[in-house]
């Protein structure tokens, strides 16, 4: 098509014109051709590699009032519309022809939706400037990595990218056959706050045939930030045609026995320990939120997709967090987005620190006791609120891992989720299959709101992947079980639950988790023995004394041992039930899947006849691996 648009001296500056020039590639100027002529931008900046283009994107954001300075370093807030806090799944749609339903997933039909959305985009960015940024989903030079191209009238969604992903101009200059994403966004009408307006017509579309994303009328990041959320629906069905995984989950390395490292995934639904997890300060931080691996030689080599976090910042403070709360304070730019903004300082819920009556955030100007429109209390900052900053501002992070153009080996796997009174804090799977099937695909998390001591609503989350899935779960899942089959060497499987709760009170503190983390590294040695039980692997009572001593200085005692790994079997039982029930109700469930569940309610059961309703691991063998 290559539109005269793209040699339109009224769009594009002279600088902008010598840097589109530099483009050959005939699907990227297509592309770029056709969201100009739709969107109707007065003038087009291309972000190219450089600092220059960097600076400009930060400055433009701040004076066009999208983001303002803090009194401190060169941090900047942001907020996004009161009702504009979260990811929106009701407008949130995966496009699909002929009709096809997806289990789990909000579908529409692709020519209609598109019709629908690009309606609402056209000559939506009138009088404003569209931004074009070029990235690297993972290291640039890496074979693993996948390029993005984000269309944008947002300055802070551009600048946010900037932070939180490598910039890839170049690439896209040397190969003019380069395949990619795109991304489209604008954030609409905006008013006086500069915050987007016609939430009623936000919508966010996955375009999977095409390979794109289109977003509008929303800014908040994980609307709206293409290469994050949006880019890895669209990962996701690239994985699952190509035999490779594209997952929600952290990367850190865990520091073993002399100088070695072990590298562990991790998939946890949000609040569930993700990234205070990665952050442990004694150990190597590599990303938190996105991973993909792939199979190299038999070996599962993961990459983080990112170069930066976009964290939750409710609750983080200096004694719980010491990594994040230096990062935040370092002298990396941070984007503080719906905190308390008071005398040019950020605040936020669980600080640690006194937080001032007034100031502004999420709902404008703000006194303690506002009520919004519902009648509700505004808390000083929103509980959705974040800090977005480079990694290099983590003292902990593992650049040489980061960098690492073929990705680092995964030794172990780790599930967690919220559970009070079912899964023991730590547990290793059987094998492959059954970690995948009984640990992975059965996160079930329990609604935060639930109060200490009951019972929480349960929500499932299959590998913490529910709300981003784009494809069938069925053969999302085989897609995991085949990828495994193929290793040589495959990571074991870890299920941890930090939330496990009696009378009221959690049975762990938050500390224990690097006890946990340790004991996994050394099972992925074969350094610890372990108890074999119906679920799987859980620790020897004498190893947890001396990791807890050593890594806490903490006597941990039988008692605290039996109440925290007792097999509770019953509970157990009715889990798999409920698992089984919802897989049993998917047409493309892997038989594996149900012969798997099956199996371990087999094992509870024979267990309950030997020893009753729970067992204490005293009572079991010991196993050496
Ligand atoms: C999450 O909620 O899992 C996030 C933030 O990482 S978002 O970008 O909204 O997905
Ligand atoms: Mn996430």
């Amino acid at each position: 098509m290559k539109s005269s648009v793209i040699s339109d001296r009224n769009l594009f500056a002279p600088s902008e014109m010598s840097k589109i020039q530099m483009l050959k590639n005939d699907d990227l100027l297509d592309f770029i051709s056709h969201f100009i002529q739709l969107m109707e931008p007065s003038s087009v900046f291309i972000v190219t590699d450089s600092q220059q283009d960097y600076e400009y994107v930060r400055r433009k954001a701040i004076e066009l009032g999208e983001e303002r300075s803090l009194s401190f370093l060169n941090h900047t807030y942001h907020f996004d519309n009161y009702y504009d806090q979260a990811r929106d799944k009701e407008n949130t749609k995966v496009l699909t022809t002929h009709g096809e339903k997806l289990p789990f997933i909000n579908t529409a039909d692709r020519n209609e939706a598109i019709k629908e959305i690009e309606g609402l985009m056209k000559g939506i960015m009138r009088g404003r400037t569209m931004l074009i940024g070029f990235f690297s989903l993972g290291p640039r030079e890496s074979p693993l990595s996948i390029k993005g191209v984000q269309i944008t009238d947002s300055y802070y969604v551009m600048h946010s990218e900037m932070i939180l992903y490598r910039r890839d101009y170049d690439y896209f200059v040397k190969h003019p056959q380069a395949t990619f994403l795109k991304f489209v966004h604008s954030q609409g009408e905006v008013d006086s706050r500069k915050v987007s307006k016609n939430l009623k017509e936000r919508r966010v579309y996955f375009d999977l045939e095409g390979n794109t994303s289109l977003s509008v009328n929303t800014q908040y990041a994980g609307n709206t930030v293409g290469l994050k959320k949006l880019a890895f629906r669209i990962t996701i069905a690239n994985a699952l045609r190509e035999g490779w995984l594209s997952e929600h989950m952290f990367l850190m390395g865990v520091n073993g026995k002399g100088n070695r490292v072990s590298y562990f995934t991790g998939a946890f639904p949000s609040g569930c320990g993700k990234t205070s997890t990665c952050t442990i300060p004694s150990e190597r931080l590599v990303g938190d939120d996105l991973v993909f691996i792939k199979n190299d030689n038999g070996i599962a080599k993961a990459i983080n997709v990112e170069s930066g976090v976009f964290g939750i910042i409710d609750g983080v403070n200096a004694v719980d967090d010491v990594t994040i709360w230096e990062a935040i304070h370092s002298d990396n730019e941070v984007i503080f987005s719906n905190v308390l903004v008071s005398e040019g300082k950020p605040y936020w819920n669980g600080m640690g620190t006194p937080i001032p009556d007034k100031g502004e955030n999420h709902s404008g100007e703000w006194r303690r006791g506002n009520k919004d429109a519902e009648g509700k209390e505004i808390t000083p900052s929103h509980k959705n609120a974040r800090f977005t900053v480079s990694l290099d501002a983590f003292r902990t992070l593992d650049k040489r891992a980061l960098e690492e153009k073929n990705g680092v080996p995964v030794k172990g796997i780790i599930y967690g989720g919220r559970d009070s009174d079912t899964w023991p804090p730590v547990c290793e799977s059987l094998n492959w299959n059954h970690g995948v099937i009984n640990k992975g695909a059965s996160i079930e998390s329990e609604t935060t709101a639930a109060s200490l001591g009951k019972t929480g609503v349960r929500t499932f989350n299959a590998m913490s992947i529910m709300e981003f899935l784009s494809v069938d779960l069925g053969k999302y899942l085989n897609n995991y079980l085949e990828f495994g089959s193929k290793l040589k060497s495959k990571p074991r499987i870890f299920a941890v639950n930090y939330f496990l709760s009696e009378g009221g009170k959690y049975l762990n503190e938050k500390t224990d988790k690097v006890v946990w983390l340790k004991w996994m590294e050394k099972r992925v040695h074969g350094e610890a023995d372990a108890i074999l039980t119906p679920i799987g692997y859980v620790p020897r009572f004498a190893d947890l004394v001396q990791l807890f001593r050593e890594m806490l200085g903490k006597e941990y005692t039988r008692g605290e041992y039996e109440k925290q790994f007792k097999v509770r079997i019953s509970k157990l039982i009715q889990k798999d039930e409920r698992i089984k029930e919802i897989y049993s109700g998917i047409s493309t469930t892997p038989r594996d899947v149900i012969e798997e569940l099956d199996a371990e309610i087999g094992r509870l059961r024979e267990f309950s006849k030997k020893y009753g309703e729970e067992v204490s691991p005293f009572s079991l063998q010991e196993e050496s691996i």
